[in-house]
């Protein structure tokens, strides 16, 4: 009955071999951590087959990204998406066993992570490009999470996804202990071309304000390409980056 039992790809035909189950607590809780942020656009919940199945009634789904209270004051899973890493299940009553066969989780995942940064260049140790698809939207520049390059003219960074797709989706985290305005008007460009760095690519959106430390996401019709870039036109400036999430697929 441990907690890995309700992700060993067995859906439970065999209940005592393949089930996770709590003993008989106040809100009983499982969690599973997906390790990155992924959009979640389906969970499946096998229940137990050969006794007790009105012991999942009630059993809420949180997705999301704290582990506050256990990862179980993240929000309620609602369909058609939620962007998370931590999936909870919890039954919110007294006296109660959570048993669980199976959790399976689906849903787009981000293809920036794993994938090879490089920018214009390198403000310090702390701020290398890597640093923006290390699958951590941590916007504390010292924690070295976030990726900086000089002051220079028209600063630009840019991940290779390694394959071509079709891209429709690109969430950006800004830096949250300071300089809110360095990431007002970057353009993001989508391409195959490495000309210029790849700067002369599609351009998919252009970004607006993003409030210090906040994750926001530019939605747009999609762009086929290998490279997105992220360049500042036109101004000298410290091209920051605390996170790039790149994403294909229309919801
Ligand atoms: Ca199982
Ligand atoms: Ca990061």
């Amino acid at each position: 009955w441990f907690a890995e039992k309700a992700i060993d790809s067995n859906r439970g035909l065999q209940q005592n071999t393949a089930c996770a189950s709590t003993l008989n607590q106040t809100n009983p809780w499982w969690r599973l951590d997906l390790r990155h942020i992924y959009r979640v656009s389906r969970v499946v919940v096998t229940n137990r087959k050969d006794c007790c199945t009105e012991q999942m009634n009630g059993a809420e789904i949180r997705i999301g990204n704290s582990l506050e209270s256990n990862g179980n004051n993240n929000p309620i899973y609602s369909c058609g998406g939620m962007d998370g890493r931590y999936v909870n299940l919890i039954i919110p009553e007294d006296m109660k066993i959570l048993t669980l066969c199976e959790l399976e989780v689906y849903g787009e995942g981000n293809l920036a992570l794993g994938g090879t940064a490089v920018q214009s260049s390198t403000y310090s140790d702390l701020a290398a490009a890597q640093n923006a698809v290390d699958g951590n939207r941590e916007s504390v520049y010292a924690l070295g999470s976030c990726s900086v390059t000089n002051g220079d003219m028209n600063p630009w960074w840019r991940v290779d996804l390694s394959d071509v797709y079709r891209v429709t989706r690109v969430s950006i985290t800004n830096r949250g202990d300071c300089c809110e305005k360095r990431i007002e008007g970057i353009q993001i460009r989508i391409g195959n071309s490495l000309e210029n760095n790849g700067n002369n690519n599609e351009l998919a959106a252009t970004v607006g304000p993003i409030p210090l430390g906040n994750t926001k996401t530019f939605e747009f019709k999609h762009v086929k390409g290998r490279y997105v870039n992220l360049i500042v036109p036109g101004r000298k400036e410290y091209l920051t980056l605390c996170e790039v999430e790149v994403y294909s697929g229309e919801r």
